[in-house]
C-alpha cells in the first residue's frame, strides 16, 4: 500500500462516528503481512483482539458476558484502523495507570505486526467529564500575566545542569529583568549542586524585586519531578508563603512521572497553581514510524488531567527536528480529512489542546527547542493561522543566552520582538518580504541595536 498516499480523517469525521460515539475509539496505523486491503483487516482484528479481551489463539473460555469487553473495527483507511473499545474497559477508579494497557499496550509487541503507530484517540463526554482539566487555562494563564497582548515569553536557565543556586538565581533574574517566564530545565531538580530549596529561595527572591520594582507580571515554573511530587509540591508551596510570594509553577516532566502523576497534582485543591507539562522523553515514542505514540495522544491526556502549560514543538522553527510546515488544510475550521504527516504538527497539536473540547479549559502550548529571537515571527503566524493569535508562550535557552551582549539583552531581544509582531501595521502585512522589511527596519532602529545583533547572528537569522 503506498505510503504517502496516506491520509488521515479525524475520528468524529467518520461516517460510523454517530453510532460510536459512546465508545472509546483508536486511531492506530499498521503493517502486516503484505499490506493488501486484507492483510490490514486481518492485522487490526489480531490489535483490536490483543487491545481488548483476547488472545493470539482462539480460548475455551470466553463466556456469553465477556463479550462485553470486545473490542471491534469501526473503520479502515488505508493501513489505518479506527478501533471500538467499550468505555467500560476503562476502569476510571484507577484514573490514567488504568487506561494506557487498554489504548496503547500489548499490540505494539505482536510479532505479526511490522508497524504500529497510535495515532489519536477519542473519548466519549461521558468519560471527559470525569477529568478536571487545567485548572487555569490559556486564559487563566494570561490573567497571570496581566493579560498581556502578546506571546509569553521564557527562558529556560543554562548550562541546564551545573550552576549552583546563586550562580543559577542569578542567570534566571537577568531574564525576569526583561522577558516574562523562567524554568528549570527538565532534567535539574535537587541536585547536590544546586538543591531545590536554595534555588527556589534565590530565584523567587530577585524575582520579587524586580516585580515590585517594575510591576511586571513574572512566572518561574519550577521543576518538581521528584519520587513525591505532591509533598514536594506542598513544601515549595510552605516556602514560597514562608518569602512572601505565589509567582511560581509546578513543573512537571509528565512523560516520565506519568500522566496520573499529574492528575494527581490538579486534583489537590491546597495546591492551587499553574502546572507545567514539559514533555521530556516523548521523542523515544513519538518519533519513529514503525512503533510509537503520537505525541498527540499524550496532549489530549495532559489537558484532560490538567496541564496548564504544555510542550508541543515549535511549528518547525526550532532544533528538534520538525521538519514541518502549516498545511492549508488545519486554515479551515475542521477539516474533514488531512495529510498523515499533519498528525505530528504542532499546528495540529495546538489546536487539538486549545479547541473546545466538553468543559476542560484550554492548555497553552509552549514553544521550545533551538528558539531565538527570529524565529517568533514565524511562530506567531502559524499560531495566527489557527486562529490562537499571540496566545502561546515561547522559551529560549541558548537562543536567550547566546546573544553576543549576554543574557540580559537576549532576553530584550526575545520580548523586543514578541511585541514588535503585535503591531496593527505588521499584523497587516500579507507578503513574507513586506513582513521581513519591516522586522529589519525595526532592528535598524536606534535603541534595537540588540535585535540587529540576534538577527545578524549566523546560527540565528529571521524567520517570518
Ligand atoms: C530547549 C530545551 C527544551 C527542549 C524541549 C532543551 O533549550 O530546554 O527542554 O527543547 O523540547 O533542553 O533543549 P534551547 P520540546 O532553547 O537551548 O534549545 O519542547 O520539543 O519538548
Ligand atoms: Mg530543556
Amino acid at each position: 500500500m503506498n505510503e504517502e498516499k496516506q491520509t488521515y480523517i479525524p475520528i468524529e469525521k467518520l461516517e460510523e462516528f454517530k453510532e460510536n460515539k459512546d465508545s472509546i475509539i483508536i486511531a492506530v496505523q499498521i503493517s502486516f503481512k503484505n499490506d493488501t486491503e486484507e492483510d490490514i483487516h486481518e492485522g487490526l482484528i489480531e490489535l483490536t483482539k490483543e487491545t481488548t479481551s483476547g488472545t493470539w489463539v482462539e480460548i475455551s473460555t470466553v463466556t456469553e458476558g465477556s463479550t462485553q469487553a470486545d473490542g471491534w473495527i469501526v473503520h479502515e483507511h488505508g493501513k489505518i484502523g479506527y478501533i471500538g473499545i467499550p468505555a467500560h474497559n476503562w476502569d476510571l477508579s484507577g484514573g490514567f495507570n488504568n487506561l494506557p494497557a487498554n489504548i496503547m499496550g500489548n499490540y505494539f509487541g505482536l510479532g505479526t505486526l511490522k508497524q504500529a503507530r497510535f495515532l489519536d484517540v477519542y473519548f466519549p463526554p461521558e468519560i471527559v467529564k470525569q477529568f478536571p482539566g487545567p485548572r487555569f487555562g490559556v486564559d487563566g494563564i494570561y490573567k497571570k500575566m496581566g493579560d498581556m497582548k502578546r506571546m509569553i515569553t521564557g527562558s529556560i536557565v543554562k548550562p541546564k545542569m551545573g550552576l549552583n543556586p546563586i550562580e543559577w538565581a542569578t542567570v534566571a533574574e537577568n531574564v525576569f529583568k526583561e522577558a516574562d517566564l523562567v524554568k528549570d530545565d527538565e532534567n535539574l531538580c535537587n541536585q547536590v549542586f544546586c538543591p531545590w530549596r536554595e534555588r527556589f529561595t534565590e530565584t523567587m527572591t530577585r524575582q520579587q524585586a524586580i516585580i515590585e520594582e517594575t510591576g511586571e507580571p513574572k512566572m518561574y515554573a519550577h521543576n518538581i519531578t521528584t519520587i513525591d511530587i505532591l509533598q514536594r509540591a506542598r513544601d515549595v508551596k510552605a516556602l514560597a508563603e514562608e518569602l512572601g510570594t505565589h509567582h511560581y509553577s509546578m513543573m512537571v516532566d509528565g512523560i516520565i512521572s506519568g500522566v496520573n502523576s499529574v492528575h494527581r497534582l490538579r486534583m489537590q485543591d491546597d495546591l492551587p497553581f499553574p502546572i507545567y507539562i514539559h514533555r521530556a522523553m516523548h521523542a523515544a515514542m513519538t518519533r519513529s514510524r514503525d512503533f510509537g505514540i503520537n505525541f498527540l495522544v499524550f496532549a489530549k491526556l495532559f489537558r484532560m488531567a490538567g496541564a496548564d502549560y504544555l510542550h508541543t514543538g515549535t511549528y518547525g522553527s526550532g532544533k528538534m527536528g520538525e521538519a514541518e510546515s502549516l498545511h492549508p488544510t488545519l486554515e479551515e475550521d475542521d477539516p474533514e480529512i488531512i495529510p498523515l504527516e499533519l498528525l505530528d504538527d504542532t499546528a495540529y497539536l495546538n489546536r487539538a489542546i486549545t479547541k473546545s473540547w466538553g468543559d476542560l479549559k484550554s492548555t497553552l502550548p509552549m514553544a521550545s527547542g533551538g528558539l531565538f529571537p527570529g524565529a517568533l515571527p514565524r511562530i506567531r503566524r502559524f499560531n495566527g493561522a489557527i486562529g490562537n493569535a499571540f496566545q502561546i508562550g515561547c522559551n529560549a535557552g541558548g537562543g536567550i543566552h547566546g546573544h553576543p551582549r549576554g543574557t540580559r539583552v537576549g532576553a530584550k531581544a526575545f520580548k523586543d520582538v514578541a511585541v514588535a509582531v503585535e503591531t496593527n501595521e505588521y499584523q497587516s502585512l500579507e507578503e513574507e518580504t513586506t513582513r521581513r522589511a519591516y522586522l529589519d527596519d525595526f532592528a535598524s532602529m536606534d535603541g534595537n541595536e540588540h535585535v540587529k545583533q540576534a538577527f545578524d547572528k549566523v546560527e540565528w537569522g529571521l524567520l517570518v
